[in-house]
C-alpha cells in the first residue's frame, strides 16, 4: 500500500481550543502523525512518500475563491489589524445577522463555524500539505494502484466548500473523491446519465458535515457516513437520517448515526448496511474518511469500539473490491492510534490475494 505524507503538518500546532466553553490544549496534534508513522512502520508498511502541496487551482474544484483568499491571508491581516494570533472568530453572522467578511474578526465568523479551527502562521501550508496528500492519493489510484494512504493533517471531513471547523480547513477526502469523479465521467453523455464514479464512507465518530454538503446536490459522488447521532454529538447541525441529498444529488447521501456506547458487533452490523449501500451504487473507486475517534478510549468519543474492530473494519471495506484511498481523519486516543491505523489498513489489504 503505498503511503502519502502531508510533510508540512508540523507548521499547523495551534496553543488551544474551546472545548465546550473551556479552553484545553489542542486534540488534534501533530504528535498524531509521529504515532502512526512510527506503527506503520513497526508493522512493515512501505515508508510513506511525501506529497507536494495542493495549489489554490486544486483546492478550487471544492473550495470557492473567497474562502481560499481567507484562509491564505487571514493570519497576515489578524496581525496588521494588530490583533494577536491564532485567529478565532468571537461572532458568528447567523440567520437575521448580515454576512460581511469586511474586517478580520467579520471574516473569522464568516468562514468558520466553531471554535476548533484556529488559524496560526502556518496553517495554511499545512493545509495545502494536507490536501496534496489526498489528491496524491487519488492520483495513485488513477494510475493503477490498488489501495493508498494518505497520512493527513490537519484534517478535512469538517471542511465545507466555504467554511472552516472541527480542526479541518481543507476538505481531503472531498478534493481526492472530487478528482477520482471527474476523471472517470468526462465524457460526452449528460451529467445525470453518467456511470456511478466515486463512494465516500466516512467512519469518523462525527458526522462529516463539509463532504456532505459538498456532494449534497451530485450523484456522481455517494457520501455515506457512520456517526455519532448529531442530537448529542458535535458537529449538532448536520448529520441526521433524513439528510438524503437533494436535486439530482436526491437519494446519495447516507447517515447512519448511531447510539453512545454502540460496541463493536453494533456498529460492524451497521456497516455492513452501509457497504451494501455503497455495492448498490456501484462505484468504481472509494474513498474512506477514517476517523479513530470511534475507539474506547477516545476523549471525544462515547463509542465502545476495540484495535480487533478496525481490522474487522478494514477487511470489510477491502472485501468490496474496490480500488480504495484511505484519508486519515480524527483520533485522539494517542496511545492507541497508531496501532488502530494498522490495523485498519491490514484490514483493507487482507483480502488483497482472494
Ligand atoms: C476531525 C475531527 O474529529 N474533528 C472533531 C472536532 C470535535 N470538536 C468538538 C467536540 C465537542 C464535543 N464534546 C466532547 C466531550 C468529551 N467529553
Ligand atoms: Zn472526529
Amino acid at each position: 500500500m503505498k503511503i502519502f505524507l502531508s510533510a508540512d503538518h508540523h507548521r499547523h500546532d495551534p496553543p488551544f481550543e474551546i472545548l465546550d466553553g473551556q479552553p484545553v490544549p489542542y486534540f488534534e496534534t501533530p504528535r498524531r502523525v509521529d504515532i502512526i508513522l512510527a506503527a506503520l512502520q513497526a508493522a512493515g508498511f512501505a515508508p510513506p512518500v511525501a506529497a507536494p502541496p495542493a495549489t489554490l487551482a486544486e483546492l478550487a474544484a471544492v473550495h470557492t475563491p473567497d474562502y481560499l483568499d481567507y484562509l491564505a491571508h487571514a493570519y497576515e491581516r489578524w496581525q496588521a489589524a494588530g490583533l494577536a494570533g491564532p485567529v478565532l472568530p468571537s461572532a458568528w453572522p447567523l440567520p437575521g445577522l448580515r454576512l460581511r467578511s469586511d474586517c478580520p474578526q467579520a471574516a473569522a465568523g464568516r468562514y468558520a463555524f466553531d471554535l476548533s479551527a484556529p488559524i496560526t502562521a502556518g496553517t495554511f501550508a499545512a493545509a495545502q500539505a494536507s490536501a496534496g496528500a489526498a489528491l496524491a492519493g487519488a492520483t495513485a489510484l488513477l494510475q493503477g494502484e490498488r489501495f493508498a494512504y494518505a497520512l493527513c493533517r490537519p484534517p478535512g471531513h469538517h471542511a465545507a466548500a466555504n467554511l472552516a471547523g472541527g480542526y479541518c480547513f481543507l476538505n481531503n477526502a472531498a478534493l481526492a473523491a472530487d478528482r477520482l469523479a471527474r476523471a472517470t465521467t468526462t465524457g460526452d453523455t449528460t451529467w445525470a446519465l453518467r456511470a456511478p464514479a466515486v463512494a465516500v464512507l466516512d467512519i469518523d465518530y462525527h458526522h462529516g458535515n463539509g463532504t456532505q454538503s459538498i456532494f449534497y446536490e451530485r450523484n456522481d459522488v455517494l457520501t455515506v457516513s457512520l456517526h455519532a447521532d448529531p442530537a448529542r454529538e458535535y458537529p449538532y447541525f448536520l448529520g441526521y437520517a433524513d439528510e438524503r441529498g437533494a436535486g439530482a444529488g436526491e437519494g446519495y447521501n447516507l447517515n447512519l448515526p448511531l447510539p453512545a456506547g454502540i460496541g463493536d458487533r453494533d456498529y460492524l452490523a451497521a456497516l455492513v448496511q452501509a457497504l451494501q449501500a455503497i455495492a448498490d451504487y456501484g462505484p468504481r473507486y472509494l474513498v474512506i474518511s477514517a476517523g479513530f475517534d470511534t475507539f474506547h478510549a477516545d476523549p471525544l468519543g462515547d463509542f465502545g469500539l476495540t484495535t480487533a474492530a478496525y481490522r474487522a473494519i478494514g477487511a470489510a471495506i477491502g472485501q468490496l473490491g474496490l480500488p480504495t484511498l484511505v484519508v486519515q481523519e480524527g483520533g485522539y486516543a494517542i496511545e492507541n492510534l497508531g496501532a488502530n491505523v494498522a490495523a485498519l489498513l491490514d484490514g483493507v489489504i487482507s483480502h488483497a490475494h482472494k
